[in-house]
């Protein structure tokens, strides 16, 4: 920087403000707010430096006032997922707890590979007052603080400890928020002194930037191998993974696979990226089909397009059972391109998908054969599946049934979100998604708390119109319920729609099938052992606590009165809460994959012994795929 050249006095948290609301992403030609809005709750840590910073140059990043710091985050990834991860926001908190608040946020953030800002409060850098209030003292460690918790869950971490870092901290920071093989949660850490610090920044550090997100072609050379592979493939499968939709490859892999003839299976995250599609086989995995599970199996070439390949996506290593089957890895991030010793193109997903396609030259041998079978596998799969979720008399409503009923009003443009218990797994598998409909499923951390925020911040970024609808357990109600009141502050409409069944049923199932008993997971009183609560079941007013908290509730205990809700949320401005008893002791059909989640290898049990023989004898089909 010459002498001339023109500079600015902002103190930290005005220049960051000022930078923040003058970023700018591009793909495609479409330019867009990278960070539209900053979410914080303040206090002593963050008062005098970033809220006055937002009160004085924040006309262009409009404040928005969470009710939980981790809320505001989720916010955020639903401003992400829905944007393609091309726009998300600011989170700032104050020191200790405020910002501590947001780890989890930041975690699921990172592991589901979308972006955050955060902006927490740190301590003292000049040290002059001892211990600030809720400052950790760490024995051996004088420099940490509870930020350096962020390290581990953040894709870059920054601490601000002179002015004159914002200069590299902030550029570096966006980079990484919109690069799409480096993002998830990005952390700036702000000492409270250093907030309030005046400095002569160049003014060009605030001319609005714009951040193009790229699409890194695919090699030739990269491609030409993995045609080689699929080119000998009889039995070919498709794995369509949450980077088809980052991407905004939907159409280039419906081309893909109805060209070649190539069954395909959707993720957790990838849900939803085909619809209609004759060669679309469902869900993936564990909380699957049966028909993706049969035909991965068997697979000999497994095409794995921007997927992470957890556990539920693998069957935990033993979904590929074909002796010489071998994988194709798309992604643009060059770790997940590897996974499974596959052949990897590490691209852009549309791009990749486009250049093997021409490499091949028209469809696989077999293509008729395959969709005779995929047709006959499916019709079979969706009768058993209807026969599954039948009303059974005397009982309260199946998930099963609210879901098909909640899917059958959906139409395209409304949203569906769900993280946690029952609710993802069972979307993945029976959810039909509505052509036009978008599905939001976060099982990358799976984090009860997730559903709301989400919700919230996908309305905030598509803005009034269809339905953006959670569907939530009780659980995940009482663990945060408190961003329905930002809602309705705030005038956006979500409805969401919760499933009462009296407890953690997902995980009361879990350890019935993997231990033979129960432990704590429903919602009762302490019963007689005085151990856990096994007593009499206790309930929750679920309408009454929604409407406390401003949302229009209601009760739905039967598919008409959930239809008429739906149809009612639908025709109301305001935020909807519709409340539906559930039987506790069904679940879905399942896929027939196996999950490896251990079990107790000592118990004196006999059931417990058998279920671990069980076990064991199943995980012999997990293969190191090497
Ligand atoms: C923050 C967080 N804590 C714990 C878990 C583990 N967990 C997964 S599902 C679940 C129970 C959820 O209960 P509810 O929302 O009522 O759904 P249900 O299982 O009854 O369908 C728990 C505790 C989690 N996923 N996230
Ligand atoms: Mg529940």
């Amino acid at each position: 920087m010459s002498g001339a050249d023109p500079t600015v006095r902002l103190t930290v948290g005005q220049a960051v403000v000022r930078f923040l609301a003058a970023q700018r992403t591009e793909r495609d030609g479409v330019t867009q707010r990278a960070i539209p809005a900053i979410f914080g709750i303040f206090g002593h840590g963050n008062v005098l430096g970033l809220a006055q910073g937002v009160e004085q140059d924040g006309e262009a990043l409009p404040l928005y006032q969470p009710k939980n710091e981790q809320a505001m985050v989720h916010t955020a990834l639903g401003v992400a997922k829905a944007s393609r991860r091309l726009s998300t926001l600011a989170c700032t908190a104050s020191i200790g707890p405020g910002a501590t608040n947001m780890l989890t946020g930041a975690a699921t953030a990172t592991i589901n590979r979308l972006p955050v800002l955060l902006l927490p409060s740190d301590t003292f850098a000049n040290r002059k007052q001892g211990p600030v209030l809720q400052q950790l003292e760490h024995p051996v460690d004088a420099d940490l603080t509870v930020n350096d918790a962020f390290r581990p869950v953040s894709r870059f971490f920054d601490r601000i400890s002179r002015p004159e870092q914002l200069l590299t901290a902030l550029p570096q920071a966006m980079r990484v928020l919109f690069d799409p093989a480096d993002t998830g949660a990005v952390t700036i850490s702000l000492h409270q002194d250093v907030q309030g610090e005046a400095y002569d920044f160049p003014a060009a550090l605030f001319d609005e930037r714009v951040w193009h997100v790229g699409r890194r072609p695919a090699e030739a050379a990269e491609v030409a191998r993995a045609a080689e592979v699929l080119r000998t493939a009889r039995r070919p499968f498709v794995i369509a993974g949450g980077g088809v939709r980052h991407s905004a490859a939907e159409d280039e892999l419906r081309r893909f696979v109805d060209t070649l003839g190539i069954p395909v299976a959707e993720t957790s995250a990838g849900k939803g990226t085909l619809t209609g599609c004759d060669w679309l086989v469902g869900g993936m995995g564990v909380n699957g089909t049966r028909v993706a599970d049969e035909l991965a199996a068997t697979a000999d070439v497994v095409v794995c397009v921007g997927t992470r390949l957890t556990d539920f996506t693998t069957g935990s290593h033993s979904a590929f059972q074909h002796p010489d089957v071998r994988f194709i890895g798309i992604n643009v991030n060059g770790a997940d391109a590897a996974k499974l010793s596959s052949t990897p193109i590490v691209a852009d997903a549309r791009e990749a998908l486009r250049s093997l396609a021409a490499a091949l030259d028209g469809p696989l041998p077999g293509r008729e054969a395959r969709c005779s079978q995929v047709t006959a596998s499916w019709s079979a799969w969706c009768t058993d599946l209807a026969a599954d979720i039948a009303p059974v008399t005397g009982r309260p409503l199946g998930q099963g049934e609210v879901l098909a009923t909640l899917n059958e009003e959906v139409g395209a443009g409304d949203w569906v979100v769900a993280a946690a218990g029952w609710q993802p797994g069972d979307l993945l598998k029976l959810w039909d998604t509505p052509a036009g409909s978008f599905t939001h499923i976060e099982f990358g951390a799976s984090c009860m708390g997730h559903e709301i925020p989400a919700a919230i911040g996908i309305r905030m970024h598509i803005g009034d119109g269809p339905e953006v609808i959670a569907v939530i357990g009780d659980g995940t109600y009482l663990m945060n319920p408190s961003e329905l009141f930002t809602a309705v502050q705030e005038g956006l409409k979500i409805t969401v729609v919760v499933l009462d069944n009296g407890g953690y049923q997902s995980i009361n199932r879990l350890a019935i099938g993997s231990t033979g008993r129960p432990v704590g997971n429903e919602f009762r009183t302490r019963g007689g052992s005085g151990r856990f609560p096994d007593g009499e079941r206790v309930g929750v007013d679920f309408v009454a606590n929604a409407a406390s908290l401003g949302c229009r509730a209601t009760l739905a205990a039967d598919v008409a009165s959930l239809r008429a809700a739906l149809t009612d949320a639908r025709a109301a401005g305001e935020v909807s809460v519709i409340v539906v008893p559930t039987d506790p002791d069904r679940s879905l059909l399942p896929s027939g994959s196996f999950w490896d989640l251990g079990v107790p290898m000592a118990a004196a049990e006999p059931e417990v012994a058998a279920l671990a023989a069980a076990h064991v004898e199943r995980a012999e089909q997990q293969r190191p795929y090497v």
